[in-house]
């Protein structure tokens, strides 16, 4: 009789440590810094960060000065943010600004890491730069909700041939975390992307007046989203919903870019038609597709197209800043 009591005892204990342990350290590969660790143990807002956008997105040291800024964007509102890296093969959840600068630097150059990156990443002691898939995972996995960064990746404009699809978008079928982005660029087919976020079933919803849904660089794509919410306290009802529903699949909040950040339609759709023939003829392939038309608009676009990407960033670390803030607030 005593045995079965200490023993009921004992996994009754055992089972109240899993449960703290796994919503927020839980994973012998994944090392949480101690602040985001304590903000998530105390119901605290956190915001997560993705780092391809560090050693792929843009060049040095723009991209250096973007992380530290976009990080302090999120402190101001009074969100923890938690930019999510592979050093050396572990994976880190909140860099300190050495970790982060020895990044940027890209002295050790760092692989683009999607979830079907991770196992050799990881086992070879590599850098990796998180893709928007590989961030959800990890961002699901230590138990972070919101998620803001600047695009998305999506379906190609001829994916119906190459079946060049995003895993960012199967990431976001499977995860409850909210993604803000300003939508997706039009170097890919937002039609087609909108229809496999509807069959992954992810939840779509504009940030602001309308359902337009944006293009990146411009407010407006003039492909229409299901919903949109007006509010940071909207958004977070989103969420709250969605995990007690417990759905384990994810929302995307689509923020325009400001309109006075935004860039001329023209312009920018000229200079990623040319960036995507380029990208053709030179053969580009595979996960080199994104980055190199990134690059190529960048230096198309004398610069313009990177201010624009620092600005939208910024904007949307600050939405995503303000509805964790709400979701703590109702979680509480
Ligand atoms: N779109 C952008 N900027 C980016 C990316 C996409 O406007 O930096 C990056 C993100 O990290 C995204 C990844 O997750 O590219 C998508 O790459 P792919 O298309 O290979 O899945
Ligand atoms: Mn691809």
């Amino acid at each position: 009789m005593q045995t079965k009591l200490a023993y009921f005892l004992r996994n009754r204990v055992y089972a109240y440590f899993r449960r703290r342990m796994s919503s927020f350290n839980y994973n012998s590969c994944i090392d949480v810094s101690q602040e985001v660790s304590e903000a998530l143990r105390s119901h605290s807002p956190v915001v997560a960060l993705e780092s391809t956008i560090i050693s792929h997105g843009m060049p040095y040291p723009a991209n250096l000065q973007t992380a530290l800024q976009v990080e302090e964007v999120i402190r101001n509102q009074g969100a923890v943010p938690a930019t999510i890296a592979v050093i050396k093969g572990r994976v880190k959840v909140g860099l300190d600004q050495e970790m982060l600068s020895e990044f940027a630097s890209l002295k050790t150059p760092a692989v683009k890491t999607s979830r079907r990156d991770f196992p050799y990443v990881l086992s070879k002691g590599l850098n990796g730069g998180t893709t928007v898939a590989g961030t959800v995972i990890v961002s699901s996995a230590v138990g972070i909700k919101v998620f803001a960064t600047g695009g998305l990746g999506g379906v190609h404009r001829g994916g119906e041939m190459t079946m060049d699809i995003s895993a960012d978008l199967t990431e976001l079928g499977r995860n409850p975390v909210t993604v803000v982005s300003s939508g997706i660029k039009s170097i890919l087919d937002i039609d087609r992307t909108l229809e496999y976020l509807e069959t992954q079933g992810v939840c779509v919803v504009t940030y602001g007046q309308n359902k337009n849904f944006p293009s990146f660089y411009t407010p407006e794509s003039g492909l229409e989203a299901p919903y949109n919410v007006e509010t940071p306290a909207e958004a977070a009802a989103l969420i709250e919903k969605l995990l007690q529903l417990r759905l384990n699949s994810g929302i995307l909040l689509a923020v325009p870019i400001p309109e006075a950040e935004a860039m001329e339609g023209g312009e920018i759709e000229k200079a990623i038609n040319t960036a995507v023939k380029e990208a053709e003829d030179h053969g580009i392939r595979g996960k080199e597709v994104t980055p190199f038309i990134l690059n190529q608009v960048i230096s198309l676009t004398g610069g313009r197209s990177l201010a624009s990407n620092i600005a939208l960033i910024k904007n949307n670390a600050k939405v995503g800043a303000q509805v964790a803030l709400e979701l703590a607030r109702i979680q509480k």
